[in-house]
């Protein structure tokens, strides 16, 4: 009710809210104190009983859903060493080191990021992640990684999951302690779409190795050194933990007419990415293009460059990217990620379990444990299950990745937000258009963010029946989506090559483009002062104490983290609802177990759903701990 308010304001429409807006409308954010837990809880079931939850566009109502069987393992062993133990040991610089010597094969398990962020619109939750988490950590100590952070995940656990990412992390730090925590982090844009002050970044690296993280995987997604040399700056100063600076591969440097991401371009930027510091070269073929043959030609010659270890990372969109791991592994690579079998494939990465397989008995084979990574796949295929409204269609693998180059997780979003505008049938038109908007913009490098202003460009055009050539003959006329206006300005960054100059007029038309760092024209934040500011604007509530994480979320995403914060004042914290209740509430007569705190659980039971009465309220009669409770909800629908 309170958001209600704030978001309908001029000042946070037009995206301009700060602290300071928040003190001199004091009148905005009153917040009720808080209720009783189990009220809260059976709330919000009651809610998604009655109206769904807004976020399944589609329910399935003869789903029948298998229970999940969490592989067995000893709850009261302790954990043995793995990676983290070594990073601990050695310090990142030793570790880097020992990481080259390594001759076997290494994987990062992308099941808890990548996997579910290209699979299922990212919507895999902590609840799913914790019961395997430990169990995992402890029969599998030999992994590289687990990826389980940043990208998309940080925003999405809060607009869409109700959940706070850095609870997630943490939870996974105690449960996961031996092994390497690994988070991805796009460069002077940290866990966003556009740049922030090089403060708040720095702040944000301290609090997220503070929190767990301990590989942060950085890249822009223009390839640009300016905005990779500062984060690997702030790795090296704010912690102890792993600088993985990325080149991000595009193109396809076998062939002949690539005159622009040639050999010699990406092994340039590695020899920059290893002199700005970085403890580990990381290749980011964010959508599956680098082929077996080129990923011997490309990591051969990287490894005659660099002497830090490579690490590679790809997306299975065309189904051969195990042959690319084959040759990559021949040329030397060090590190892989991989997907557990039941979240791998298609715009997912290559399979973990076959590509251990692949390599057994080979003089590089890992000691990694196949048995019980089938048992893991088996876990997660079941809970796949539960997430089937965020599944994207796709059903087989595609050679047309080569063509239009779109990445893995933005091809599997791309389906449904056709569908949202009304184009399912033009998917295709617009995936076609999509490459000849990368061609118009000058061959760019696509990733999160600058392939999100490929994609808007494209699904406008083909949504307003637009051609390349209605943009070159009168785009002055035209007015482009505001991503791709503040593409043009330099909001990004600096292409490869720099900006088509005719088109840049044509659709900056009287807005100024510059060619600095975009930080530099960001003022720094004064952390202590909208830090305190911050906490004061919540000293009412008493429903949780916030701290600079939830500071730093805020300054990430205002709007966000608010609406995230007043579902909790409503709900509390949803982290312990089973995945099945969270999204499709409950069935008359069906009982869940939910554990509120160690030890303290609330055993809730549907009896009954009233009719709405004339004034749409809907009575929802539960029994929480044998004792009978109404809930009244009003019927939205
Ligand atoms: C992200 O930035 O979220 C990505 O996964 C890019 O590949
Ligand atoms: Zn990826």
């Amino acid at each position: 009710p309170f958001l209600d308010n704030i978001l309908a304001h001029d000042t946070f429409r037009k995206g301009e809210v700060t602290v300071n807006f928040i003190k001199s409308h004091p009148d905005l954010f009153t917040f009720k104190a808080p209720r009783n837990r189990a009220t809260k809880l059976v709330t919000y079931l009651g809610d998604v009983i009655v109206n769904g939850n807004p976020d399944v566009k589609k329910k399935d109502p003869s789903k029948v859903f298998i229970k999940p069987e969490v592989p067995k393992y000893d709850k009261s062993a302790s954990y043995p060493e793995g990676t983290k133990d070594l990073l601990t040991k050695l310090g990142p610089d030793e570790f880097s080191k020992w990481l080259k010597a390594e001759k076997k094969v290494h994987f990062t398990d992308t099941t808890m990021r990548d996997a579910h962020q290209s699979l299922l619109a990212t919507r895999m939750r902590t609840y799913d992640m914790l019961k395997v988490a430990e169990g995992y950590a402890k029969n599998h100590p030999d992994i590289f990684s687990m990826e389980v952070w940043g990208g998309a995940t940080f925003d999405v656990c809060m607009r869409f999951l109700q959940e706070n990412p850095w609870q997630r992390l943490k939870l996974l730090r105690e449960a996961m302690p031996n092994v390497l925590l690994q988070m991805l982090i796009r460069g002077s844009n940290g866990v966003g779409y556009t740049a922030y002050p090089d403060n708040l970044i720095a702040e944000f690296v301290e609090q997220s190795w503070n929190t767990g993280v301990d590989v942060f995987r950085i890249f822009d997604s223009l390839n640009w050194m300016q905005s990779i040399a500062p984060c690997i700056e702030h790795v090296r100063t704010r912690t102890k933990g792993l600088a993985e600076a990325s080149i991000c591969y595009t193109g396809d440097i076998l062939n002949p007419e690539n005159k622009k991401y040639n050999l010699n371009y990406y092994t340039s930027l590695a020899k920059d990415i290893e002199n700005a510091g970085a403890h580990i070269l990381a290749i980011k073929d964010m959508a599956g293009l680098l082929k077996p043959y080129a990923a011997y030609e490309l990591i051969s010659a990287l490894k005659d460059t660099v002497n830090i270890p490579i690490h590679l990372h790809t997306h299975d969109t065309s189904s051969i990217q195990a042959a690319t791991y084959l040759k990559a592994v021949e040329a030397g690579v060090d590190v892989v990620d991989v997907a557990l079998g039941g979240l791998s494939g298609l715009t997912s990465q290559p399979n973990f379990n076959s590509v251990v397989e692949m390599l057994k008995y080979q003089e590089r084979s890992s000691t990694i444990n196949t048995k019980s990574l089938s048992e893991y796949s088996h876990y997660w295929e079941t809970v796949r299950d539960y997430y089937y409204p965020f599944e994207s269609g796709l059903k087989a693998g595609s050679g047309d990745v080569y063509t239009h180059e779109i990445p893995g997780g933005q091809y599997s979003n791309l389906k449904p937000q056709a569908q949202a505008l009304g184009l399912e049938d033009r998917f295709h038109e617009i995936t076609a258009m999509y490459a000849d908007v990368n061609s118009l913009f000058g061959d760019i490098v696509k990733v999160t963010p600058s392939s999100k202003v490929v994609g808007d460009m494209a699904q406008y055009l083909v949504s307003n029946n637009l051609t390349i050539k209605d943009v070159l003959e009168r785009g002055d006329s035209i007015s482009f989506p505001q991503s791709v206006v503040s593409f043009f300005k330099g909001d990004l960054g600096q292409p490869v090559g720099g900006f088509p100059k005719d088109l840049q007029k044509l659709i900056l038309k009287d807005t100024k483009a510059y060619t600095e760092r975009p930080n530099s024209q960001l003022p720094e934040l004064d952390i202590d002062k909208e830090y305190k500011e911050f906490k004061d604007m919540f000293e009412n509530d008493m429903s949780r104490t916030l701290d600079i994480t939830d500071f730093l979320s805020y300054k990430l995403y205002p709007k966000v983290f608010l609406d995230a914060y007043n579902n909790h004042l409503k709900y509390d914290n949803l982290i312990n609802l089973p995945t099945k209740n969270f999204f499709y509430g409950m069935e008359i007569g069906e009982e869940i177990i939910i554990e509120l705190d160690r030890g303290k659980t609330l055993l809730i039971t549907l009896d009954s759903v009233g009719e709405p009465n004339e004034d749409g309220i809907v009575d929802v009669y539960f029994r929480v701990n044998g004792q009978g409770r109404i809930v009244k909800i009003k019927d939205t629908s």
